[in-house]
C-alpha cells in the first residue's frame, strides 16, 4: 500500500470552471455522463493529466468533441490533453446496488444515496477527486423514483427527471445526490437579511413522525450561527435525508446533508435522551459545516482537523448554550478521556494534524475531531473571547471560497493578536498527551505553583518539546471561600513557576479549571483537600473532578490490595447529592463511577497490569456498598427525580431522569430488580424503559422483558439496535461473549448493516470484563466477524479495528491471545488497505 505526505502536496494543475453531471440510474447499470470544462493554471504546462477513478467502466470519453482512449488503471486515468481550456465528456457505468462499501453511490433500502467524503467521487465518475479542486455544479437526475435530490437549488423538474444546480464552487468530497420513495417534514426559516429557505427532512415512509425534534434543532441551529459567528445559509433549500446503511453519523454535503438514520430520527418513544442530545448535536454540527467546512474548506486531507476540530469546538458551544455549560463540559472530558486519551497514548496515537496515511477514512479519529476542538478551545482562552471573535471574522473574511490550511487558521489569529503562535502551532505537529505535574509552596504570603510538562514518546516520535499550556487556576481560602478567581496562567517551558502575593493564609487551589488544556494532571492532592474542593470549588468542571478523582482512587485502592471502600469520601458524596440547589445531573455526573476501561488505564500508568476481571468486581462491589450504605438517601433522589410534566428532552427533564436512572441502578443491587421492573412495567418513554431493561438483564431478570420489548419494537430498526446492544453491552461479563454469539444468529441481524454490527459488537468491546475476557474469546469472536465484514465494508471493519488499540496494557496471555486475533486479520486474503493499515499500526 502507498503512503501519502503531507510534504508531498503539490497542486493539480487545471482550475475546473463547471461541471455537468447526467445521472441515469438503474440499480446494476447506473450511467453517470459528465461535462467538465479544465483550464490550466499557470504553472508548467502539462501534456497530459490524471483523473481519479475506481470501481468505474468506462464506455467513451471526448475532449473538445473529439473521442479519445485514455489509459485507465484501477485508481484513474491518463490521458492527453491540449495546451489551454477543454472540455472533458465521459459516460461510466457503475452498480450501485453492490456498492456494499457504502461509499460512492449506494443503494439502502431501495433508495440511492452517496457518501462521497473523503474520496468516494472517484466512485462516481472520473474526476480530480481532491479537495482543493473546486466547482460548480449543474446535475440532472433520471430516474423513476418520486423524489430526486442532489446540491444547491432545484432547476427544472419533471416526469422522470429533476436537475439542481449548486452555485457555490465545492470539492467533488461534498457532493450527493439521493433519489426514493421518501416523505418529507417540511418547514422554512427566513435568514436574519430576509432570505427564506425551505427546509425538508426527507425519511422513508412511516417514519414522517420522528422528523419535529430535528427539524426543530436545524432551525435553532441556523439562528445559532447567526447569532454567534455571524454566518447566515445561502441557498433557497436545505435538505436532509435519513438513510439506515451508513458507515457515520452523517455528512454535510452542500444543501444536502446525509444522516445515519440513527442521528436524526427521534421520538419521546423510541428514543432516549442522550439520543435527543446526540441528535441536536450532530444537526448543529453537519449544519455549521456550511461555514466551517464547505464555504473554507481543507486543501488536503491532512488539514482536516480545520474543518473537524472547529466544527466540533462549535458545536459544543451551541450544546453549551442551549443545555448548560458545566454539564456539557464534564462530558466531553468524560468522553475525550475515554476515546482520545487512549488513541493519544497507544499505537494508534497521531498528531491532530497528521503528516502520513495509508487511507484517510482511518483518520477521522477522536484525535482530528476531539483533540482538534481542545486546541480551538485552548487558542480562544490564550487570546480571549473578543479576539476570538475578530479572528473568526477575518478567517470567514479572508478564506471564503478558499481551500485553506493550518497555517491561515493561525495566521489570522495571529493578525488579529499580534502574538506569534509558532510554539502553539505544536499542538497540530506532536502526539500524545502532555503531562503536567505541580508541585505547591507557601511562604510568607506568597502561594507558588510549579508545574512541569512533560509527553511520552509516540509511534515515530521519540522527543517532544514543551507545548502552549493555559492553565486556568483558582485559589480558594481555608473556608471555602474563593480568595483568587480563575486566572489562566500561559506555561511555555518545560518547568514554570507562577507566583500568587498578598494572600492572608495558605490557599487551596483549583488548577486546570473547566479543563483548560487537554493533558493529564499529575497531582499529589491529599484526599482532605480533594473532598474539601468537591466541598467548595466554585468550579463545576474541577468539582466534579475532585469527585472523580476520589472515586477513582478508592476503587484502585480497592483493585489493587483489597481496600475496603472509603467512607470519608462517600460522606462527602453524600453532603453534594442532598443539595437540591445543585443540577441533577451534575450531581447524578458525581456518583457515576469511572469506567473500567479508564480503570484499567489508570492502573497501566501506575505500572501495574490491569485485570478486567478484578476491575468488575471491585466496580460492583463498591456500587452495592454505596446502594446500602445510602438506603435511606436514594429514595428521596428518586423523588427528586420524578417528572410529572408531559416529555422533554430538555436540559431540566433530561437531568432529572439521568439522576433517577443513576438511583435505579444502585437500587437494582439491592432489590433484586424489582424497582427496575416496576420501571419498566410504566415506562412510556424509551429513556426510562431501557434503563429499566439494562438493570433488569445485570439483575438477571430480563428474560420476560426482552421478550416484551422485542414485541413491541421488532419494527423499528433504531430500536431494534439497542435491543441488540443493551443485551451485549449489559451482559455479565462471563456471558457476553455467549450472548453476541447468539445474537449474530438471530433472524434480526442483518451484519452488512452498519448499525445493527456496531450494536452487537460495540456492545461487546463496551463490556470491558466481557471483552478482554482471559481465554480470548472476546477478542476471538470480534476476529472472526472483522474478517467477514472487510470484503463488504472495509471502513466500519477498520473503525472497529481500534478495539484492540489496547490489547497491550493487559497480561501476557490476553495479550497472547489478542496477538493472535490480530495476526489471523493480518493474514485474511485481499485484506482491504483501511483494516491492513488499521492492524499494522496496532501491531508494531
Ligand atoms: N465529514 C463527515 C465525516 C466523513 C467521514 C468519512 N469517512 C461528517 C462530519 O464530520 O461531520
Ligand atoms: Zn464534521
Amino acid at each position: 500500500p502507498t503512503t501519502v505526505y503531507l510534504a508531498d502536496y503539490t497542486p493539480f494543475g487545471w482550475r475546473i470552471e463547471d461541471v455537468h453531471l447526467t445521472f441515469r440510474l438503474a440499480p446494476h447499470a447506473t450511467r453517470v455522463l459528465a461535462r467538465i470544462h479544465f483550464a490550466p493554471c499557470q504553472l508548467a504546462p502539462q501534456q497530459e493529466f490524471f483523473l481519479h477513478g475506481e470501481e468505474l467502466r468506462l464506455i467513451g470519453a471526448k475532449i473538445d468533441g473529439q473521442e479519445v482512449t485514455p489509459e485507465v488503471t484501477d485508481k484513474g486515468l491518463t490521458c492527453a490533453v491540449p495546451a489551454g481550456r477543454f472540455l472533458w465528456e465521459a459516460e461510466v457505468e457503475i452498480d450501485p446496488a453492490n456498492n456494499t462499501a457504502l461509499e460512492g453511490l449506494y443503494m439502502s433500502g431501495g433508495m440511492y444515496c452517496t457518501q462521497c467524503e473523503a474520496e468516494g467521487f472517484r466512485k462516481i465518475t472520473f474526476y480530480p477527486d481532491r479537495p482543493d479542486v473546486m466547482a460548480t455544479f449543474t446535475v440532472r437526475i433520471e430516474s423513476a423514483m418520486p423524489v430526486l435530490l442532489s446540491n444547491g437549488n432545484p432547476g427544472a423538474s419533471g416526469d422522470g427527471f429533476a436537475e439542481w444546480h449548486d452555485p457555490w464552487p465545492k470539492p467533488a468530497y461534498l457532493f450527493a445526490l439521493v433519489a426514493g420513495d421518501l416523505r418529507n417534514h417540511p418547514d422554512s426559516f427566513t435568514t436574519k437579511s430576509g432570505h427564506k429557505v425551505d427546509l425538508n427532512i426527507w425519511v422513508r415512509p412511516g417514519d414522517e413522525g420522528k422528523c419535529a425534534f430535528g427539524m426543530q434543532a436545524l432551525k435553532a441551529s441556523m439562528t445559532w450561527d447567526e447569532d454567534v459567528y455571524g454566518r447566515e445559509y445561502d441557498l433557497d433549500v436545505f435538505n436532509i435525508v435519513a438513510v439506515d446503511d451508513f458507515n457515520m453519523g452523517a455528512m454535510e454535503n452542500k444543501g444536502l446533508n446525509i444522516f445515519n438514520s440513527s442521528c436524526v430520527l427521534a421520538s419521546p418513544e423510541t428514543s432516549t435522551d442522550d439520543n435527543f442530545e446526540r441528535i441536536e448535536a450532530i444537526i448543529a454540527h453537519e449544519y455549521f459545516h456550511n461555514w466551517t467546512g464547505n464555504r473554507i474548506t481543507c486543501r488536503d486531507w491532512f488539514q482536516l482537523c480545520l474543518k473537524e476540530g472547529l466544527t466540533v469546538y462549535r458545536d459544543s458551544q451551541f450544546t453549551s448554550d442551549m443545555r448548560g455549560p458545566e454539564v456539557k463540559r464534564i462530558s466531553d472530558v468524560i468522553d475525550l478521556r475515554a476515546r482520545q486519551f487512549p488513541e493519544d497514548q497507544g499505537p494508534l496515537s497521531h498528531p491532530v494534524r497528521p503528516e502520513s496515511f495509508q487511507e484517510i477514512n482511518n483518520f477521522y479519529t477522536a484525535t482530528v475531531y476531539e483533540k482538534g476542538a481542545e486546541v480551538i478551545g485552548m487558542l480562544k482562552r490564550l487570546v480571549g473571547d473578543d479576539d476570538y471573535a475578530r479572528a473568526l471574522d477575518l478567517y470567514f473574511d479572508r478564506h471564503d471560497g478558499d481551500a485553506a490550511t493550518i497555517e491561515d487558521w493561525l495566521k489570522v489569529f495571529e493578525d488579529v493578536t499580534g502574538r506569534d503562535l509558532s510554539q502553539f502551532k505544536r499542538w497540530y505537529s506532536q502526539s500524545g498527551t502532555p503531562r503536567l505535574s505541580v508541585s505547591e509552596a507557601w511562604d510568607n504570603g506568597t502561594f507558588t505553583l510549579t508545574f512541569e510538562q512533560h509527553t511520552p514518546p509516540t509511534p515515530g516520535q521519540a522527543d517532544k518539546l514543551p507545548q502552549v499550556l493555559p492553565i486556568a487556576v483558582g485559589l480558594l481560602n481555608p473556608n471555602g471561600d474563593e480568595v483568587v478567581p480563575t486566572r489562566v496562567l500561559e506555561m511555555t517551558e518545560a518547568k514554570q513557576s507562577f507566583d500568587f502575593t498578598g494572600l492572608s493564609a495558605r490557599p487551596v487551589a483549583s488548577i486546570l479549571r473547566e479543563f483548560s488544556a487537554p493533558v493529564v494532571l499529575e497531582r499529589d492532592a491529599d484526599p482532605q483537600q480533594r473532598a474539601f474542593l468537591l466541598a467548595h470549588d466554585t468550579d463545576a468542571f474541577n468539582r466534579w473532578e475532585a469527585g472523580h478523582i476520589l472515586a477513582r482512587d478508592c476503587l484502585l485502592a480497592m483493585i489493587r490490595d483489597g481496600a475496603t471502600p472509603d467512607t470519608a469520601w462517600l460522606d462527602g458524596l453524600e453532603t453534594v447529592l442532598r443539595d437540591s440547589t445543585l443540577d441533577p445531573d451534575f450531581r447524578q455526573m458525581l456518583v457515576a463511577l469511572p469506567s473500567q476501561s479508564e480503570l484499567a488505564q489508570a492502573l497501566h500508568e501506575q505500572g501495574s497490569t490491569p485485570d478486567p476481571d478484578a476491575i468488575y468486581d471491585a466496580v460492583m462491589t463498591l456500587r452495592l456498598f454505596m446502594a446500602e450504605r445510602w438506603a435511606d438517601l436514594l429514595p428521596k433522589l428518586a423523588e427528586e427525580a420524578r417528572v410529572t410534566a408531559p416529555y422533554q428532552p430538555d436540559a431540566e427533564q433530561t437531568g432529572k431522569r439521568a439522576l433517577g436512572n443513576m438511583v435505579l441502578g444502585l437500587l437494582t443491587h439491592t432489590d433484586g430488580g424489582a424497582a427496575a421492573q416496576a420501571q419498566f412495567d410504566s415506562a412510556d418513554n424509551m429513556t426510562l424503559q431501557l434503563a429499566a431493561l439494562a438493570n433488569l438483564i445485570r439483575a438477571d431478570k430480563a428474560k420476560a422483558a426482552l421478550a416484551a420489548f422485542y414485541d413491541q419494537w421488532k419494527d423499528d430498526r433504531l430500536v431494534m439496535d439497542k435491543w441488540f446492544g443493551l443485551q451485549v453491552g449489559a451482559a455479565d461479563p462471563g456471558k457476553a461473549v455467549e450472548v453476541a454469539k447468539a445474537l449474530t444468529a438471530h433472524e434480526k441481524f442483518d451484519w452488512t448493516n452498519p448499525n445493527r454490527f456496531r450494536a452487537v459488537f460495540g456492545g461487546l468491546i463496551g463490556n470491558h470484563a466481557g471483552f478482554h475476557r482471559k481465554d480470548g474469546a472476546g477478542y476471538a469472536l470480534l476476529a472472526d466477524w472483522l474478517i467477514k465484514l472487510d470484503d463488504k465494508n472495509p471502513q466500519t471493519t477498520a473503525r472497529m479495528c481500534s478495539a484492540f488499540q489496547t490489547w497491550t496494557r493487559y497480561d501476557s496471555g490476553r495479550q497472547t491471545h489478542a496477538k493472535a486475533a490480530l495476526e489471523r486479520i493480518m493474514a485474511k486474503p485481499n485484506l482491504s488497505r483501511d483494516v491492513n493499515e488499521m492492524v499494522s499500526r496496532i501491531l508494531a
